[in-house]
């Protein structure tokens, strides 16, 4: 089995409160820094272990990576074996669809980042006393560059996207920790997620193993455009009204309802009761009696969000089991106003803190935004863009599919209503990592 106590919580479990803190930090004195992640961060660190009964969870959790840049100030000169990771995310950027760096948060823009914490509470006072416990530790051996505050959304809405879709229903059962996967969960070796462990190919120094690389995307989300063109491009179908219409399109859309019922089990109407089920929610492949897997989009379009980053039967049975990621994300950002719902127009950014976790960016975070969702050909053909998520540097983008009556109708997006505002490559070391190589 894994050695849970080794592997840094948010990885395999994800830290999931109510309030998280992403903390990006350079190292500017390695010498002072080194002794005192040893003594007084690493005994603050939140393992796997914890994180799997409450009674053993801290009132405040925290977790740290490091970028490619940050391990050359630790004065590691160890090849981590991902070239993507080396380069850092700025370089990707163009790979990764975002139209330059205009949009981009300026500190993700270059290699100054050196680290990410990452801190998990009930509250922001309770975040907001670990921070000021940690910065006093850590002193002026480092500077802060840039926070970004994620908070699950209010009332009914805690565990949707901003978007107003039920999100973290699908992650990979990962061989060593989960048993028994969930009906239609993918099972993954272990080595998918984490560096060293069986079914990683990467060539990796020792003390690499059971760390993760984590992918960070600031993602922020045109909440009232994407509802005025839902409501400008309602679905035309006998029995529905043009709201049912709508809701329908963002459904196809994403491939599941807001509820997180399925569109492939679901197809016309929402259902809650499936929504909220995680025996039945995740449980289907694409793949329908009589019906040709290939050609027909009237249960789930092609290009649909889930479909486009996991794709099931249409990579054949079993599926492809190397480009799977662990999605730990959170929104970020206040709800959308009165305002900015009657003007149809974002005023105050929010979207999604977006975190997944890989052993190999090439085939994982990287290979899911650049080869499935950026490209309107793979797969499928002409299926289109990802409408959520896919980007074309910017230019519009058409999607075909959406429309059950008619799949090769196509549809442009004319803008993206997820707008990257950039994010670092981090590696998530094991906690013996930290102790034997990193802080000495
Ligand atoms: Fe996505 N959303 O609400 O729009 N995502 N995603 N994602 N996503 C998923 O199945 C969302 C993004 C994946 O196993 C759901 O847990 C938003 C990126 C993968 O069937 C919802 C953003 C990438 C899956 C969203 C965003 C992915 C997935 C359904 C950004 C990778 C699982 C809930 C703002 C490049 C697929 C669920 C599977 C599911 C949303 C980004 C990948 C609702 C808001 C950048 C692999």
């Amino acid at each position: 089995g894994l050695n849970l106590d080794n592997i840094q919580g948010d990885i395999l479990i994800g830290m999931k409160k109510n309030q998280e803190l992403f903390y990006f930090f350079s190292i500017a004195d390695a010498a002072a820094f080194k002794p005192k992640l040893a003594s007084d961060i690493l005994p603050l660190i939140t393992t796997t272990t914890q994180l799997l009964q409450v009674s053993t969870q801290p009132t405040t959790m925290l977790n740290i990576a490091f970028s490619a840049t940050g391990l050359s100030a630790l004065g590691i000169t160890d090849s981590l074996g991902d070239a993507d990771f080396a380069g850092g995310q700025f370089a990707a950027l163009t790979a990764l669809g975002d139209p330059g760096s205009t949009n981009w948060v300026p500190q993700f823009a270059g290699t100054n980042i050196h680290g990410v914490m990452l801190f998990a509470s009930d509250t922001v006072a309770n975040i907001d006393a670990a921070v000021a416990s940690v910065e006093s530790a850590l002193g002026s051996s480092i500077t802060k560059l840039y926070t970004l505050a994620g908070a699950v959304r209010p009332g009914s809405e805690a565990g949707h996207e901003p978007f107003g879709f039920l999100d973290g229903i699908s992650n990979p059962a990962v061989e060593g920790f989960i048993a028994t996967p969930l009906p239609g969960q993918a099972p993954v070796a272990a080595g998918t997620i984490l560096l060293g462990e069986s079914g990683d190919t990467g060539t990796r120094p020792a003390w690499a193993q059971d760390g993760s690389f984590l992918a960070f995307r600031q993602l922020s989300q045109l909440v009232p455009e994407f509802n005025k063109f839902l409501t400008d491009n309602p679905i035309v179908m006998d029995g529905l009204t043009p709201q049912q219409g709508s809701d329908l399109l963002g459904a196809r859309m994403m491939g599941r309802w807001k509820s997180g019922a399925p569109v492939d089990l679901s197809p016309v109407f929402d259902d809650p009761v499936l929504g909220a089920d995680p025996t039945r929610n995740n449980n289907f492949t694409f793949e329908h009696d009589g019906v040709n897997l290939a050609t027909n989009q009237t249960f789930c379009p092609f290009a649909a969000h889930i479909r486009k980053t996991r794709p099931r039967a249409d990579l054949g049975t079993p599926e492809d089991a190397i480009h799977h990621i662990i999605r730990a994300g959170i929104p970020y950002g206040p709800e959308v106003s009165d305002q900015e719902a009657a003007s149809n127009t974002t005023t105050t950014e929010r979207g999604l803190a977006f975190v997944a976790y890989q052993s190999n960016l090439a085939n994982g975070f990287q290979f899911l935004q650049q080869i499935w969702a950026n490209k309107p050909n793979f797969v499928h053909t002409g299926e289109g863009y990802d409408p959520i998520v896919g980007a074309d540097a910017g230019a519009p983008r058409v999607v075909t599919g959406l429309d059950p009556t008619n799949s090769t109708k196509s549809l442009t997006l004319p803008i993206d209503f997820i707008v990257s505002r950039g994010g670092e490559y981090f590696f998530a070391p094991s906690l013996s990592a930290i102790n034997t190589t990193l802080s000495v």
